[in-house]
């Protein structure tokens, strides 16, 4: 009683006399003849709801998608890199779809279908991707010149599943796997580099169905404290991350698919996005729109 008094009473005035009985107070406020007083009591009462109220709106309006976190299990044999998807790793492992228009128009499912499947031992990440493309399109030679212009897999990558930007830092990578095999990526100064020692990839086309490619992958997965500056695998480099059973991390998967076009027709991904601005192409700024793998033995 007393602390509410205290705390509610306005000084300098008279017959202001408030007592509030406890904090669930509007119901039993009792005071004399101002009705000045309580609007001077309770405005910034309600402003700060109305604040709070404002801040909860602008977090609904931002708030992304969530996603059931993908389970991954851990192989229990090496799985060799050559593109062909024979080991029995993969073959018990589940398929994921990549199936969510970012940009462009709907196209058919010759023109453009995916999937993929993820499998860990503790030294990597492997991804199989089975993709079909009517048109294999690489345009521009130089691996960091308009490589999202060519068809390409990108692997959207946040170690510790922190989310947040991460467009020119490691906070997270987004490696654009083209069909040389070469990985491109922003680096902290903001420049396009080769990340080619992160991901080991090999992709041949399927024996009966040759319109079908499998992208075999194995990633090194690199803290946010990989250093642009020395070489992958220097000794005063962060190593990568040692896998272990329960980690979890971000990851979302997308095709950039060009058959010939300026710019890429499509950017089909495999987590659906939030537009804001119209934009949903918010993958390669922001961490916050990847869904999230768990490692399982
Ligand atoms: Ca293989
Ligand atoms: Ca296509
Ligand atoms: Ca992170
Ligand atoms: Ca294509």
């Amino acid at each position: 009683m007393e602390w509410c008094s205290n705390r509610y009473r306005i000084p300098n005035k008279q017959n202001h006399d408030l007592t509030t009985a406890s904090l669930g107070m509007f119901n039993r406020v009792k005071f004399n003849h101002s009705a000045v007083a309580l609007a001077l009591i309770i405005s910034p009462f309600f402003s700060t709801l109305s604040v709070a109220a404002a801040e909860l709106s602008t977090e609904t309006l931002h708030q992304e998608h969530s996603h059931q976190i993908i389970e991954v299990n851990r192989a229990n044999s090496d799985i060799t890199l050559d593109g062909i998807p024979s080991e029995s790793d993969w073959q018990q492992a589940k398929w994921h779809p990549i199936d969510q228009m970012i940009i462009g128009p709907a196209i058919s499912a010759d023109d453009f279908s995916g999937q993929y499947k993820l499998l860990w031992r503790e030294d990597k990440l492997f991804l199989l991707a089975e993709i079909i493309d009517d048109v294999l399109f690489d345009q521009t030679a130089d691996p960091t010149v308009l490589y999202w212009d060519d068809d390409t897999v990108e692997v959207f990558l946040d170690e510790d599943a922190s989310g947040g930007e991460h467009q020119f830092n490691h906070n997270a990578f987004a490696y654009h796997v083209a069909l040389d095999r070469q990985v491109a990526d922003f680096s902290t100064l903001k420049q396009a580099m080769t990340f080619n020692e992160h991901i080991e990839t090999v992709w041949t086309r399927d024996p009966i169905n040759p319109k079908k490619i499998y992208w075999e992958m194995a990633i090194h997965i690199f803290p946010d404290s990989y250093d642009d500056s020395l070489d992958a695998f220097a000794h005063n480099q962060v190593s990568p991350i040692t896998l272990t059973a329960g980690k979890v991390m971000g990851l979302m998967l997308a095709y950039c698919d060009n058959d010939g076009s300026k710019q890429r027709e499509n950017f089909i991904g495999s987590h659906p996005i939030k537009a804001v601005d119209g934009d949903m192409n918010r993958g390669y700024k922001s961490a916050d729109v990847f869904g999230k793998i768990k490692l399982i033995k």
